[in-house]
């Protein structure tokens, strides 16, 4: 099957990538079957009381296949799959792979604006979801995205425990297609975004496979690795770098939790013996704090790693020494490129960069505003190409013009620099993006929900400095009349149905924005005016 939405890797590239043996021809199924034949008996996933084996894991992909196939998926459906960390996320996803279904990976927090134009823009087939999580009910807003998503055919929603989808029973004969091509599409990824509308990431088999098989090994995974999921299992962090499929490639177990917090992590890694954990930098002093407290809580493990946002060299060097186990830092996104600190880097390198790509032959380009190679050192934008970099966003040509150089590379929208090293640093970000603890907020889409308020004129998203999260959303808005009260805004952006973490932290009223000598919004001189008032008050 082709889409033609997608923009492949040049015949030479792919050609060269198959050469030098980044891509297997083999597809997740084909993957996965190996592992399953390799190592059955260990235990791939824990939830709670419940441990599913690598066979168990593969009969409850198998038969949710079916059951998937009976209900009308076919090869190439999309289907969004929006679901907390459970067992029932993975026998979607892996059934999905059998089928050769393309999974659209929806993070739990997203609300009905969000999972609206993922099935509309991915002409999704089905929707998968939990009926309720976290004090939220996932069965009206599928009611409410029903009447926009053409498409939509079928509404999935997991048994209670999350353990299983409710589907009908699969006559047992229903045969399986023959499955997918390494070369296609196995699933949409998200972007964290820096537009007015979210942009979706094919990711290939052959591709994405590299990235993790490399990942595991560059984590030192074996089949003794076991890996707390406490960030979001669909993330592209969580998922890949090397996050569940890298410990699946290694044989390891994943033990998945409902949160991220000490209350709820801890038990979880003393009681199974967590070797890896991942993590987003605020969570590092909360961790470091309650480890301290707890004393041998963390005895078990060997990686943490911190990635998704900037993490602060001072609380690097404390996290190097405070949880008893080797620092990695990751800095990655869902495009492709990411990049790790070696276990056997020496200190300073994991305390003060964020390491070196995956592939020898990610390639990396650091470049002024007019795409010319800064000096060796010097700050500029990072430009990326290689084996598991995306060429296009999904149906997006418009974007992709922008999004990519004439001959391929990625604009990431980071300012970086090279050390002498060899590692890479992040210094900022061109993108007009906010970036709160390692969830990405795309300053465009919610300036278009303030803007439809009748009583804004005009507003601007900013990032505002803030000592837990990093970064918080800070909206700078000129009003009309009459004139809305900043909870007034606040409640208008939550009411249109977007991710909480979306939705602006603070509101400043002003008379007209300050202009760049081009005249647009200075979103630049708008960052410094917030963190000078905030500075003020402390
Ligand atoms: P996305 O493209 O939505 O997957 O988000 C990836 C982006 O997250 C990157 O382009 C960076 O802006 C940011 N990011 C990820 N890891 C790090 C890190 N370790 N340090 C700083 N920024 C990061
Ligand atoms: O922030 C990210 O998107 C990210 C961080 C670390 C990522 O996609 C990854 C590793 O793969």
């Amino acid at each position: 099957m082709t889409f033609a939405n997608r923009t492949p890797w040049p015949d030479a590239f792919a050609a060269a990538y198959r050469q030098k043996g980044y891509w297997l021809g083999q597809s997740f199924a084909q993957w996965f079957d190996e592992r399953v034949a390799r190592h059955g008996e260990r235990i791939a996933l824990v939830q709670g009381d419940l441990r599913w084996s690598y066979r168990t894991f593969a009969a409850e992909a198998e038969r949710t296949a079916r059951a998937l196939t009976a209900c009308g998926i076919v090869p190439g459906d999309r289907v969004v799959v929006q679901l907390p960390n459970c067992v029932a996320f993975f026998a979607v996803t892996f059934a999905l792979f059998r089928i050769g279904a393309l999974p659209v990976f929806a993070l739990p927090a997203h609300r009905r604006r969000e999972i609206g134009y993922f099935c509309q823009h991915a002409g999704a087939v089905a929707y998968v979801a939990a009926e309720q999580h976290d004090g939220f009910d996932y069965r009206a807003l599928a009611t409410e995205i029903r009447a926009d998503a053409p498409t939509l055919r079928h509404v999935l929603f997991t048994a209670p425990g999350n353990t299983s989808v409710a589907l009908p029973d699969a006559m047992p004969d229903v045969a399986l297609p023959p499955g997918p091509g390494a070369h296609e599409i196995a699933f949409l990824q998200l972007s964290g975004g820096s537009t007015g509308t979210p942009k979706l990431i094919p990711r290939t088999h052959d591709d994405y496979l590299y990235s993790v098989r490399e990942s595991a090994r560059i984590c030192g995974l074996t089949e003794r690795s076991v890996y707390l999921a406490a960030l979001p299992a669909a993330h592209n962090y969580a998922l890949s770098s090397p996050g569940s499929l890298g410990v699946f490639d290694a044989g390891g177990t994943v033990v998945l939790s409902d949160g991220a917090s000490p209350d709820t992590a801890f038990p979880m890694i003393e009681r199974e013996r967590v070797t890896v954990a991942a993590l987003v930098p605020p969570l590092v002093p909360v961790w470091l704090a309650a480890a301290g407290q707890r004393r041998g809580a963390l005895a078990s493990l060997e990686l943490v790693q911190v990635g998704g946002a900037r993490f602060d060299p001072a609380l690097a060097a404390r996290a190097a020494d405070g949880f008893g186990a080797q620092l990695q830092q990751v800095f990655g996104m869902a495009e492709g490129l990411v990049n790790y600190t070696r276990l056997d880097d020496p200190r300073d390198v994991v305390i003060a960069t964020q390491g070196h790509p995956i592939s020898p032959d990610d390639e990396i380009r650091i470049v002024d505003d007019d795409d010319r190679p800064v000096e060796p050192g010097a700050v500029g934008h990072l430009l990326t190409r290689g084996p598991y970099t995306i060429r296009g966003y999904y149906d997006a040509a418009a974007h992709n013009a922008r999004a990519f150089t004439a001959d391929g590379f990625y604009r990431t929208g980071d300012r970086v620099r090279l050390t002498a090293g060899g590692q890479l640093v992040v210094e900022g970000r061109a993108k007009d993006q906010i970036n709160r603890g390692g969830e990405k907020i795309p300053a465009e889409e919610i300036e278009h929900l303030l803007l439809a308020h009748p009583g804004v004129v005009d507003a601007a998203l900013v990032a505002m400095p803030d000592p837990y999260l990093g970064e918080r959303s800070c909206a700078y808005v000129i009003r009309g009349a009459p004139a809305p009260a900043a909870a007034d805004l606040v409640r208008f952006v939550r009411g249109q149905g977007v991710a909480a973490y979306k939705v602006p932290d603070r509101i400043e009223f002003v008379d007209a924005f300050p202009k760049t000598p081009v005249g647009k919004i200075d979103k630049r001189a708008l960052r410094q005016h917030i963190a000078d008032r905030l500075a003020a008050a402390a």
